[in-house]
């Protein structure tokens, strides 16, 4: 690392145009942020907290940061060792305590997640989880946002010069998310600054060692409009002279830019860990001698900016007023633990409530599920300008060639003819970056857009797997309700193709019912698709929206279109169709293959199955399965996933558990062989369950 000299940088004006009082304010945030590490460090030593990570040595780039930037104007997503930041924009250090000892007032999360995660709708502080890089993209989703409501200049609440801050450590530009992030913002010329805080380590793996050449801005070097800068990031004004500068090209929306600021990490990555055993004594030392507060205090006082006295007294408040935060946030109690379950979904808008519920009004010649799902997103767009479509191919055409082509508009067609409607603005293609279409999306709806994203095949829904575990399900619970991300994620799933192999026929859905936060949804017919669709979008949760796409094109699920307010509540299932003998519960492809079955025992045996389409898997209807068990005595639970550890295993273990006394048979289940789906249809047919296969496994319970 180069030594660092306190400056004045480029800038034609002293200080780049910094007056005193602005100085001595960055110097006092600075010294605030020190002595809160310092007092929580002893917190922790005292064992009243339960995590504490320093973020000694950050400061100075951080509060340059936020003296280029605007609290509740621009949009930051920090990283976990931005207080210096969340204190400049108007966090306080009673704010940072709280929520230190995890006290239920703590206003970023009240005891939810570790200290360090802030969290402000006012300021425009985004809580972001404890994942290291996933941010990135929502930052990339926010700023497409703000350029979204400034050129649809339909919508007020727009300022017209934002700036999306994302911060984040040098370790962390390893992840996929960082690179997707950093071409999805180039290529739409986002007004993205990324703030690289490099201390040169990632816990114990040097900069070197993650990054080819151990820096990372000169890896970005030539990518087409982004700016890339460096600064000394213990110095607040060189810092400031480059981050100012960086901010003006994002606000004059040139394109995103990246500001690689080299600083220390003056202390172990956190209090579960020793740098001692992994950096040597002299190396330590040396970063040491450029900690950025007692220089920029001696520099402060060389220039006669401030004076002694000015900063004894000015350090004297500061430890009083930590001191005093620090007594309020012991007294604090900690978070009711009968909250915990609070702000997993909206608690304004319940989908599965009545006002979801909307009787068809049918016209017209029967329409697939394919073309009734298409002209629900039409409607929708129609009544709400806010409702934005992107994904792999989604587009009818990327290049301005519509006038002499039909366009191309998903690779099922589900969004045909949406781009041409709506315009480029409100419908747009992807890059094939599953992480990044779905961090994007969530960084859309926290801006106030309702985006539907897709995700070509279930099958690559994978690489978006921590996206929508680990941040969209997440974000509302712990932020305590204070952001939120509804969105629809519509993925094509499952297999019946004759062909599709084992990576087009994916089932997969019991993985996504197991995440608290998230909505999900498989319908099996033209009617419910669109129903359920428009449910979705109207809803204030993130929904994942499976679509069997076997079922897409089929005749027997056909529907006419029933207008453009037909919704169906989430957790209402379908009895497709009665009986007294036996229920099978099902969703999606099994559904017809369950009435197929039922129809042969009707005919063959003089036994009738009831059968239960649940329609929507999370929620879903226990009292419908109540009511039909109670009345048969015998359940079969069906499904095209996979049989161990599948979606059949809860509904079994429930009834078990709660319906035991109505039963007069064990609860049976029919799902795929345990393997992957053979692309050969003689190897498809083996895989996944079949009528004949549901038709022996009734009669079985039936003579039980
Ligand atoms: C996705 C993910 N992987 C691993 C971790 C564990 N982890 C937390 S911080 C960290 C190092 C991050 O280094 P860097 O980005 O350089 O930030 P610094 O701590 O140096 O400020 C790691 C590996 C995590 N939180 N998230
Ligand atoms: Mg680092």
């Amino acid at each position: 690392m180069p030594p660092h000299t306190l400056g004045v940088g480029p800038a034609v004006l002293p200080y780049a145009g910094l007056n005193a009082a602005d100085l001595a304010r960055m110097y006092r945030v600075m010294y605030l942020s020190r002595r809160i590490d310092e007092r929580q460090v002893q917190l922790k030593q005292q064992q009243k907290t339960f995590f504490q990570l320093s973020c000694a040595g950050h400061e100075a780039v951080l509060v340059a940061a936020g003296h280029a930037l605007k609290a509740g104007h621009d949009w930051f997503f920090p990283y976990y060792r931005d207080q210096a930041l969340a204190l400049m924009l108007g966090t306080s250090a009673l704010d940072a305590l709280l929520e230190a000892v995890g006290a239920g007032a703590g206003p970023f999360s009240g005891g939810r997640q570790m200290p360090g995660h802030w969290a402000n709708p006012a300021l425009h502080l985004v809580s972001r989880s404890s994942a290291t890089g996933m941010h990135f993209l929502h930052a990339v989703g926010c700023a497409e946002a703000i350029l979204y409501l400034e050129r649809q200049g339909r919508i007020a609440d727009v300022h017209g010069d934002e700036v999306v801050c994302v911060s984040s450590g040098e370790g962390a530009t390893s992840e996929g998310e960082f690179w997707e992030a950093v071409c999805a913002a180039a290529t739409r010329r986002a007004p993205v600054l990324f703030l690289i805080e490099d201390n040169g380590y990632a816990i114990s793996v040097p900069a070197e060692v993650q990054t080819p050449g151990g820096n990372i801005s000169k890896l970005l070097d030539g990518i087409p409009h982004l700016l890339v800068s460096t600064c000394d990031g213990t110095d607040p004004i060189d810092s400031y002279t480059v981050l100012a500068d960086a901010v003006r090209y994002c606000r004059a929306r040139t394109g995103p830019a990246l500001v690689h600021a080299r600083v220390i990490r003056a202390h172990s990555h956190s209090n579960s860990d020793d740098h001692r055993l992994y950096r040597p004594a002299e190396e330590r030392e040396s970063d040491l001698l450029l900690d950025p507060i007692p220089r920029f205090r001696n520099f402060l006082l060389a220039e006669r900016i401030v004076g002694e006295s000015h900063l004894d007294r000015l350090e004297h408040e500061i430890e009083q007023e930590v001191a005093e935060a620090s007594e309020r946030a012991l007294a604090a109690p900690p978070p009711d633990p009968v909250t915990l379950t609070i702000h997993v979904y909206s608690s304004d808008i319940d989908p599965t409530s009545d006002a979801f519920s909307t009787a068809p009004r049918v016209d017209g010649d029967p329409r697939t599920m394919v073309e009734l799902i298409n002209a629900c997103l039409s409607d929708e767009m129609e009544r709400d300008n806010r409702i934005v479509v992107f994904g792999e191919d989604v587009a009818d055409a990327s290049r301005d060639v519509l006038e002499c082509v039909k366009g191309k508009g998903g690779v099922f067609k589900a969004t045909a003819g949406l781009q041409r409607r709506f315009g480029n603005n409100r419908v747009w293609n992807a890059p094939i970056a599953e992480a990044g279409i779905v961090g994007r999306a969530i960084g859309l709806a926290l801006r106030g857009l309702k985006p539907v994203a897709e995700v070509q095949f279930f099958d690559y829904i994978w690489p978006a797997m921590m996206q929508i575990r680990d941040e969209m399900a997440t974000l509302r619970w712990r932020s305590k309700g204070q952001f939120k991300c509804p969105l629809v994620l519509r993925a094509p799933i499952g297999g019946y193709l004759t062909g599709g192999g084992p990576y087009h026929s994916q089932s997969g859905e019991v993985t996504f019912t197991h995440i608290p936060g998230l909505r999900v949804v498989m319908p099996s017919t033209a009617l419910d698709a669109n129903g359920l669709l428009r449910t979705a979008l109207r809803s204030d949760d993130p929904v994942l929206f499976l679509e069997p796409k076997h079922l897409y094109r089929q005749v027997h699920n056909r529907a006419p279109y029933p207008g453009p307010d037909y919704m169906i509540p989430f957790g209402k299932a379908n009895v497709v169709r009665e009986g007294d003998d036996l229920t099978i519960v099902t969703y999606g492809t099994t559904v017809i293959r369950a009435v197929q079955a039922a129809a042969t025992l009707a005919a063959e045996d003089r036994r009738s199955a009831e059968v239960l389409d649940l329609r929507s898997l999370n929620p879903y209807d226990w009292p419908a399965i109540v009511r039909s068990v109670r009345k048969t005595s015998r359940v079969l639970v069906v499904h095209e996933d996979w049989l161990s550890w599948g979606y059949g295993a809860e509904i079994a273990a429930r009834i078990g558990d709660e319906l035991f006394e109505h039963l007069d048979a064990p609860v049976r289940r029919v799902g795929a062989v345990d393997v992957f789906c053979g692309y050969n249809p003689a190897l498809e047919d083996h895989t996944l369950p079949q009528t004949a296969d549901i038709r022996a496994a009734s009669r079985a319970l039936l003579a039980f």
